[in-house]
């Protein structure tokens, strides 16, 4: 009898994909109706957010997630639109990347009382039931000016690229902020900066302007990759020996880094696609009914243009092969969510 029951859970075992041992999965995720996310994205530009969805887009897959997506294309009163269609649909979880409190706390607080499981990616709300993942801006800032200030022997004129009202760029800003007030011969010359559909063309326009109105500039902050390959696009068509600090990394920012003669000398980077895979794990824990922290935070890595050379990085997957740390964080996966894996091979 105990041998007949055995073949019949090995039958069973085999025929679900599940392996022997595997973790039990919550009740949403057990074979009834797929949970429904939504994903309500203020900007979707550039390679940095192609590879943010590809990665949550992957993640939903393998934990058998129906994931929605909502782009706003920078447009705050299309995005505050998307989100009140989502809580509509009465989805299982909202996921909201990118876009201003101001638009979005009323909402934010909306879904919650509709008791949809609410995270943000770089949106900070006082709302304590939302879970707000981030990546640690404070020390992406950090790392990247403290190269800088040692490159520049804590000397000379630095521009700054900036625009406000984004969380991730405010928190990166107030590191330099709060930085240079300790270098006396560090003077700041400049700000300049905006967020729009063509972000790198408008920064490599006022970024010419600035290099003209300010000839002795040495180094640009410019935390934000649209930011710095403007940036990077300007100085280059100077000919002046100006070097770009940024954030963020893709395969255009490798190109951009590596190419004989790029400006861009450092950068500080989480993986885009594990952000986007973190996010969607964070909402499917919240579907499980789990409790977590409300601060999420991705720890980065500094980049530099010498680490890339020297190991030949070309691409994102060269870059996860000489940083093995950046590929996968693994946070927050769970024993369960190794279950659905194997199941949504
Ligand atoms: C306009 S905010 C741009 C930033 O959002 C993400 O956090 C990326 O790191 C990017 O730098």
């Amino acid at each position: 009898m105990k041998r007949l029951w055995s073949m019949g859970a090995a039958l069973l075992v085999l025929g679900t994909g599940i392996s022997a041992g595997a973790q039990k999965v919550p009740a949403a995720f057990a074979g009834g109706k797929p949970p429904t996310v939504a994903l309500v994205r203020q900007l979707s530009t550039g390679d940095f957010f192609a590879q943010w969805l590809a990665g949550a887009r992957d993640e939903a897959r393998r934990l058998g997630i129906k994931l929605v997506v909502y782009s706003a294309d920078g447009n705050d009163a299309k995005q505050a639109s998307d989100l009140q269609l989502a809580i509509n649909q009465k989805v299982s979880a909202i996921i909201v990347d990118h876009g201003r409190a101001p638009t979005l706390a009323p909402l934010l607080d909306k879904a919650v009382a509709a008791g949809i499981k609410t995270v943000t990616f770089d949106v900070g709300t006082s709302n304590e039931k939302v879970v707000q993942l981030a990546q640690n801006d404070f020390a992406m800032g950090l790392m990247v000016v403290n190269k800088m200030l040692t490159d520049i022997n804590g000397t000379g004129s630095v521009g700054l690229v900036f625009a406000g009202g984004f969380d991730p760029l405010e928190k990166r800003k107030s590191v330099w902020d709060a930085v240079k007030r300790f270098y006396p011969d560090v003077k700041q010359v400049g700000q300049w900066g905006t967020v729009s559909s063509n972000t790198i063309g408008e920064v490599q326009s006022q970024t010419n302007a600035a290099l003209l109105a300010n000839p002795n500039m040495r180094a640009i902050f410019a935390p934000f990759d649209a930011f710095a390959l403007g940036a990077m696009k300007a100085v280059q068509a100077s000919k002046k020996n100006v070097r770009v600090y940024g954030v963020d990394i893709s395969n255009a920012d490798i190109q951009a880094m590596t190419a004989p003669g790029s400006p861009w000398v450092a950068t500080a980077a989480t993986n885009p696609a594990d952000i986007g895979r973190t996010s969607v794990r964070v909402a499917a824990r919240l579907i499980a009914g789990e409790k977590l922290p409300r601060y999420v935070l991705l720890e980065p890595q500094l980049i530099t243009q010498d680490f890339l050379r020297s190991k030949k990085v070309k691409t994102m997957a060269d870059l996860t092969r000489a940083l093995p740390a950046f590929n996968d964080s693994g946070l927050l996966r769970t024993a369960w969510m190794q279950t659905l894996y194997q199941k949504n091979k």
